[in-house]
């Protein structure tokens, strides 16, 4: 079953919205199998953000990231990957669409709330970078054969 890496980003977890963010992908009928309140270590960081080392904002996400904790989650279910990236919406709140998550609670692209892998190959590499083969539990939920 595929599988997504999730993270509620330092604004989201300050805002309280983890439980709304959490809510919203059970409702959808999507699956958690992991997650940890953390800090994120300097150079997870900058692991993480590895693709946007040459970018100006490089510096200020990783800041950002690091300035304190996060909410990390795996997530399963049926095209997962794209579908959580539709419901996070588009990575500057000004055109993410209302209804998605960055559409209803985020106002500037340097905290946009939420950060979900983007295609199978970065959801392979962040979950294991994140996760490791750890911290997840593999369960059945009989409601699964409704969704
Ligand atoms: P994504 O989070 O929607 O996948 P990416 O292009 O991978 O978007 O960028 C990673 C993160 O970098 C974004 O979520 C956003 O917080 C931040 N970011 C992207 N572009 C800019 C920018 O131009 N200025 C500041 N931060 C940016």
């Amino acid at each position: 079953m595929e599988k997504t890496f999730l993270m509620v980003k330092p604004d989201g977890v300050q805002r309280g919205l983890i439980g709304e963010i959490v809510s919203r992908f059970e409702k959808k009928g999507f699956q958690l199998v992991g997650a940890k309140l953390m800090m994120v270590s300097q150079e997870l960081a900058e692991k993480h953000y590895a693709e946007h080392k040459e970018k100006p904002f490089f510096g200020e996400l990783v800041d950002f990231i690091t300035s304190g904790p996060v909410f990390a989650m795996v997530w399963q279910g049926p095209n997962v990957i794209a579908t959580a990236r539709q419901m996070m919406g588009k990575t500057n709140p000004v055109d993410a669409l209302p209804g998605t998550i960055r559409g209803d609670f985020g106002v500037s692209v340097g905290m946009n709330i939420i950060h979900g892998s983007d295609s199978p190959e970065s959801a392979e590499r962040e979950l294991a970078l994140w996760f490791n083969d750890k911290g997840t539990v593999d369960y059945e939920k009989t409601i699964n054969q409704w969704i």
